[in-house]
């Protein structure tokens, strides 16, 4: 089912370097409206289950260390296209590689600690924003 709602979280190291209003400034000028939003922090057992589809790989461990060292800004968007015209506003998953302008190009520093979180598929913009927010969060 094609839907017209993506999530997304700024991360830790985005939320640290003071980041998120010039985020959510981009993200705004993009067209995307924001259903919901909240300032969270995942506890290590919420980033095992968030990404369990990366169980196995060799950054796992890094990945859930870095994910729940601070907070981060949890939302879920809404656009015509939103799950591929978002992945396109964040740019590819190696900051070194993205595209001039995109928000891991502009805020990110590396791999591992790339800013922004843009779910890729339908299915797993519905599933990870039911992580983060019940029903009567959304607006
Ligand atoms: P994306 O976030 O672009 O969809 P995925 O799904 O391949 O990328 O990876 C999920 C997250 O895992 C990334 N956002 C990044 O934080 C981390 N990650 C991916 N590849 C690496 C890597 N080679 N080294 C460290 N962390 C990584």
């Amino acid at each position: 089912m094609i839907t017209n709602r993506t999530f997304t979280m700024l991360k830790p190291d985005a939320v640290e370097k003071g980041y998120i209003g010039a985020i959510l400034e981009k993200i705004n000028a993009a067209g995307f409206r924001i259903v919901t939003m909240k300032m969270t922090q995942m506890t290590v057992n919420d980033a095992e289950n968030f990404y369990a589809i990366h169980k196995e790989r060799p950054f796992f461990g890094e990945l859930v260390e870095f994910m729940t060292r601070g907070p981060i800004v949890a939302a879920i968007l809404e656009k015509e296209n939103a799950v591929e015209d978002f992945r396109a506003l964040i740019g590819t998953t190696n900051p070194a590689e993205a595209a001039e302008g995109t928000i891991r190009k502009l805020y990110a520093s590396s791999m591992g600690e790339n800013a922004v979180h843009g779910s890729d598929s339908d299915e797993n913009a519905a599933i990870e924003g039911a992580f983060h927010f019940s029903g009567r969060e959304l607006f």
